[in-house]
């Protein structure tokens, strides 16, 4: 018997868009193409006519794409997936005439979510998080950002972070974990702001010991944490060698961008109340800037983040949900495509760069996992779609998405779990 998994599998008539500049076409659409994968990496593409004789030779399965889209798949570099509950309440109480700040203060908002996740069993709060991060999917994500952050407590924030991992292991997509401790104060600490905070401080080694933690978060804000303890925070991340991002600027201008930028950090998100020294800052370091149009929208957000002063300081700018129960309930890397391109004015392409290469380097993993290049991981979407700008035009709905391939194998299959 032959090793089937050194064979290649030829994915003959597709549409490819590389997302890479080539001389004639921004979008690097290449028609009459073919993938050919060879285990979990891509060995070639390009024009089937001239496919090397060296591969076709070694073809043992073919698939017919009749003309079909492929893309990289996307990553989601910001969500919090894991928590029980919902704060449609909330809403109504929003449309009656209550700030999210004030429900925020009443003790509502993040709080009433800490107390909902905390009464879950494991199994409900498992099964929630698993039918998020599959509908993600079924919109071509195939890497996951989640961040802890609706525990607050040393076992609560561990048990959040497990079950990210499990997702990850479960659905065989690439899952990341942020420890985001520093999220709002529980009630068991209320007054006691900077004994939180060096709570916080002492779990992040312990939880980083059980290999829970990726990266190290913190709501850095008016309704959240100074900048004064955001930083000890990042210390603490600091002297264990991991990453920090920061939700920062998002309500106020706390100076987060600069501390983040200090420490050199991942990524800065949110950023509507973002300042020049905080661009700088940011460029400095090299940190992301991730846009998150649908908490500007869901929240009716007044003040537009910078956009144009971010890309003339060349910052990189990534997309994703931040879904959460709170500020941005879709679980739509469509929906926000759109709204960044509506709302924020950032181009079908930015918006597409944003889900892909610029999400991982949000996320500090390899460029590659989300290229479309020979001896890349054979990861990509099949769409139902002309042209990927498409998928920013439509406003939501129905997903294009026909296959979803995560190193190799088929995970989605016209919109259903394969
Ligand atoms: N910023 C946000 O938009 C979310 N968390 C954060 O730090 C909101 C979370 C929530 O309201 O539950
Ligand atoms: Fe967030």
């Amino acid at each position: 018997m032959p090793d089937m998994s050194d064979r290649t599998s030829l994915w003959r008539n597709a549409k490819i868009a590389t997302l890479q500049p080539s001389a004639d076409d921004p979008w690097g659409i290449v028609d009459h193409a073919c993938v050919a994968i060879r285990g979990e990496r891509i060995e070639w593409l390009g024009k089937l006519d001239v496919l090397p004789t060296s591969i076709r030779s070694n073809v043992s399965h073919e698939l017919d794409l009749s003309g079909a889209l492929v893309t990289p798949a996307l990553i989601d570099c910001h969500t919090h997936l894991v928590y029980a509950g919902d704060r449609a309440r909330e809403f109504e109480l929003r449309l009656n005439g209550a700030t999210y700040e004030e429900i925020a203060r009443a003790g509502g908002g993040i709080r009433s979510t800490v107390a909902a996740t905390r009464a879950a069993s494991d199994k409900q709060l498992f099964d929630l998080a698993l039918s998020r991060a599959q509908a993600l999917m079924s919109e071509g994500v195939a890497a996951i950002e989640i961040k802890s952050g609706y525990g607050l407590t040393e076992h609560d924030e561990a048990r959040s972070l497990e079950m990210a991992r499990r997702i990850g292991r479960t659905l065989g997509i690439d899952v990341r974990t942020t420890f985001l401790g520093a999220h709002a104060l529980p009630p068991e600490f209320t007054n006691r702001q900077d004994d939180y905070v060096d709570a916080v401080c002492e779990w992040l080694p312990r939880l980083h010991a059980r290999g829970l933690v990726d990266a190290v978060d913190a709501f850095c804000e008016n309704i959240g944490f100074t900048a004064a303890q955001t930083r000890r925070v990042f210390e603490v991340a600091k002297q264990l060698g991991l990453p920090v991002k920061l939700h920062a600027e998002q309500l106020s201008d706390q100076g987060g961008a600069q501390l983040a930028g200090e420490f050199g950090a991942l990524s800065c998100d949110h950023l509507e109340y973002l300042s020049d020294e905080g661009i700088t800052a940011m460029a400095k370091a090299g940190t992301v800037a991730v846009m998150l149009p649908a908490a500007f929208y869901f929240l009716r957000e007044k003040q537009l983040p910078p956009i144009q002063k971010l890309r003339d300081a060349g910052v990189p700018l990534a997309l994703a949900t931040d879904h959460n129960p709170g500020s941005s309930p879709t679980l739509s890397p469509m929906l926000v495509m759109n709204m960044a391109c509506t709302l924020f004015r950032m181009t079908p392409l930015e918006a597409w760069r944003g889900f892909t290469t610029n999400a991982a380097k949000a996320l500090g993993i390899a460029e590659d996992a989300s290229g479309l290049r020979i001896g890349a991981p054979s990861t990509f979407a099949v769409w139902d779609l002309e042209h990927p700008r498409e998928l920013c035009y439509r406003i939501g709905g129905a997903s294009p998405l026909k296959r979803l391939v995560i190193r190799g194998e088929i995970k989605m299959d016209d919109g259903v779990g394969a």
